[in-house]
């Protein structure tokens, strides 16, 4: 990637992603968009601010596999058919453009893995020191840590129960999801389960999050006028994380180092061939990519998940026997036990089927080129990639694809199924650098919920999901009932004695 600079010639002058289609899409009058256009103004007519991205699945609906909306001036492509995104997939002529609300997320975290410019130099260092610590070594590393944040879980859980109080099914996820990267990344505590509210990282972190994606929706000249106020508290935000990280960094290095975390390997790592160490600069950008990037999407896709476990009884009694026959009684199941969970994992693949938690990707033309022989690009136009419809295709995933069904997942249907058909990590060398790391915490920490306690609705929620650039299940809370427990499994993260052979204490049969 480094040799291939992807800088766009077209709309210079104005920051990079934020120019619309008109200048990169020859035949953009092809290209279908809402009715009811209003001058000026765009696509705003039954558009909610809050809602961009399930806005954009009902004009996807209506309008198919490509289609274009304008808001305040710029307009966008978006493409979800499986074709259509199957040839944007292609790496030797598109890549990724950092436009929209991740350029907007730059003055928080720079170039940072997930912000950088493709042709920064930064990326590919980055991505060179950082890669082997998500690889199989590090993460059996991280796996006791894991462990134990999902202890401090359990244990709120357990006194949730025995209160009768029905619990924040969102807000403990985050609060889980938080801690593990915190304490796996950089050897952090931020004592989320003994808040009442969430940490004010969290909350200054989400602040980034909804004034990066509320830029999008005012004329980039006007928003120092409309967002005045909010600007301001946005910069108090970022310096708020800023100094956080820059605590952490300082401790780091007062106390020599870690036990070989994400921190001490930003820190001390040099490239294996150029020798070249990330700057302090850089490592602040890391810091809170990974803080960010790390939790937010994957308490989404345990929120989601819990939601359908909770409403598919039958999915959950089939997870459950899995669980109990893979795992026995082992208060602390092993590093291999976690992805011998088939069929947890399968409901994990069907939650961010329907709800991709990062719920959008954008792709730019590395030259000029015509989208799956139809769409002339010029080089540097990009489009949007609508995750949650490319996975409702119904070419690929049948009429009944607003259906959860997790044997959508199971070996042989995936074999059947076309590639480029399933991108909840997004594609090619930008795709997501912690997917294993995302799924061995969330598989893990299903399992051992799914375990311990039985999940039900309340009979009035009605799923609705909010959108803060990432998605979550608004207001999704849990009643708990506890589970018949083998003792030994008491507790998670109590270190086991002599490893029990699995065997399944409740229910006889497998799935
Ligand atoms: Mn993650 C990139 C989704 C968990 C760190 N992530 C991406 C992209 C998607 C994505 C989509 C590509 C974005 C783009 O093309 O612009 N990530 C997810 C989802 C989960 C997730 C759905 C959980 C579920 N991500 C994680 C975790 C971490 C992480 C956990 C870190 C521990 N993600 C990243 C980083 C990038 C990224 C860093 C940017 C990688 C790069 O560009 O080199």
């Amino acid at each position: 990637m480094a040799e291939t600079d992807t800088r766009t010639t077209a709309g210079q002058g104005l920051p990079r992603g934020f120019r619309g289609a008109e200048q990169g899409w020859p035949e953009l009058h092809r290209i279908p968009h809402p009715p009811h256009r209003v001058p000026l103004l765009g696509d705003i007519l039954g558009a909610d601010r809050r809602t961009p991205v399930q806005d954009s699945m009902r004009y996807a609906r209506r309008l198919g596999p490509v289609f274009r909306r304008k808001a305040f001036g710029k307009e966008f492509v978006f493409v979800w058919g499986a074709r259509i995104a199957a040839d944007i997939s292609d790496e030797s002529r598109f890549a990724k453009h950092v436009g929209l609300g991740i350029a907007n997320l730059r003055p928080v975290a720079g170039d940072g893995l997930f912000t950088a410019y493709n042709h920064e130099p930064n990326w590919q260092l980055a991505h060179d020191v950082l890669a082997p610590a998500f690889g199989r070594e590090a993460m059996e590393a991280y796996h006791p840590m894991m462990l134990d944040v999902a202890g401090r879980l359990t244990d709120h859980w357990d006194r949730e129960m025995t209160a009768g109080r029905a619990v924040d099914v969102p807000g403990d996820m985050t609060r889980l999801t938080l801690e593990t990267i915190a304490r796996t990344g950089f050897g952090h505590d931020f004592g989320s389960f003994e808040r009442d509210r969430l940490h004010p990282f969290v909350t200054a972190m989400v602040g980034t999050l909804s004034y990066a994606q509320r830029l999008n929706t005012v004329p980039a000249p006007l928003a120092p006028l409309f967002l005045r106020r909010a600007s301001r508290r946005n910069a108090a935000d970022i310096a708020f994380l800023n100094r956080t990280v820059d605590d952490q960094v300082r401790a780091r290095r007062r106390s020599g180092g870690g036990d070989g975390d994400l921190l001490d390997r930003m820190l001390d790592t040099a490239h294996p061939e150029t020798g070249e160490r990330l700057s302090p600069e850089n490592v602040r950008h890391q810091v809170i990519t990974f803080l960010v990037a790390g939790h937010e999407t994957t308490s989404g896709a345990l929120s989601f998940a819990l939601h359908y476990l909770s409403r598919h009884p039958d999915a959950a009694a089939r997870a459950r026997s899995e669980v109990d026959r893979v795992w026995g009684d082992t208060p602390a199941p092993g590093y291999d036990q976690v992805a011998k969970l088939r069929y947890v994992r399968r409901i994990l693949d069907e939650s961010l089927r329907l709800w991709p938690t990062a719920p959008a990707y954008a792709r730019e033309a590395r030259q000029d080129t015509v989208l799956a022989g139809e769409h002339p690009m010029r080089r540097g136009a990009w489009a949007l990639v609508l995750t949650p419809m490319l996975h409702r295709d119904p070419e690929v995933w049948g009429a009944d694809a607003e259906e959860f069904d997790p044997d959508r997942f199971d070996a042989k249907a995936v074999r059947g199924r076309a590639p480029h058909t399933f991108k909840p990590f997004g594609t090619g060398a930008r795709a997501c650098i912690g997917r294993q790391f995302a799924l061995h915490e969330a598989t893990l920490v299903l399992g051992l919920l799914l375990r311990r306690y039985g999940l039900r609705p309340d009979p009035g929620y009605r799923l609705r999901v909010t959108e803060r650039l990432t998605l979550m299940p608004e207001g999704l809370r849990l009643h708990l009932e506890r589970r018949a427990l083998p003792v030994a499994a008491a507790r998670a993260g109590v270190p086991a004695g002599a490893a029990s052979e699995p065997r399944c204490p409740v229910h006889g049969t497998g799935d």
